[in-house]
């Protein structure tokens, strides 16, 4: 199964939505195998956001990613990268549809209460960025015959 990299940004702490949007990842049936508290740096999100270093609003997305520690996850499931994803929504909470995590809890395109990675070769990355290898728990839950059929897992 797949896993992906989902970052609940100080958007989401400050206004303290951080335990609706982990019930919806609970919700939909994706495994949690990593969840910790960090303060993000400048260094780390220089990396993180390199694709956008140039952009004008670059130094206003740093002030934003570290103004409050974030909550970062690694979640696992079938296809979790485009599940997460499409979960998310676009990334203008006003462009989001309904029904998206940012589409129901941002009207904003910086602070849009959640990242998650784009692709299998982000993801990868990704989580090695944020966790350690032992951080990352392998389990799998008593239940996961009523979340996949066996040929979905
Ligand atoms: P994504 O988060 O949907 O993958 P990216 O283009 O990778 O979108 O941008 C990363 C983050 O940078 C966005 O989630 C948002 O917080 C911020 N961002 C992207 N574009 C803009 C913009 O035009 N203005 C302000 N912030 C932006
Ligand atoms: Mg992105």
């Amino acid at each position: 199964m797949e896993k992906t990299l989902v970052i609940f940004k100080p958007s989401a702490v400050e206004r303290g939505l951080v335990g609706r949007i982990l019930a919806r990842f609970e919700n939909k049936g994706l495994i949690i195998e990593g969840i910790k508290m960090m303060q993000l740096t400048e260094e780390i999100l220089r990396e993180h956001y390199a694709h956008l270093v140039d952009r004008p609003f670059f130094p206003s997305l740093l002030r934003s990613m570290t103004a409050t520690p974030v909550i970062v996850l690694c979640l696992k499931g079938n296809d979790a990268i485009n599940v997460v994803r499409m979960m998310t929504g676009a990334t203008n909470g006003r462009k989001a549809q309904p029904g998206t995590i940012r589409g129901d809890f941002s009207v904003s395109g910086q602070e849009n209460v959640v990242h998650a990675s784009s692709s299998p070769e982000d993801a990868e990355v990704e989580i090695a960025r944020f966790f350690r290898p032992e951080e990352i728990i392998e389990w799998t839950p008593a239940g996961i015959g009523f979340i996949y059929e066996p040929d979905e897992r």
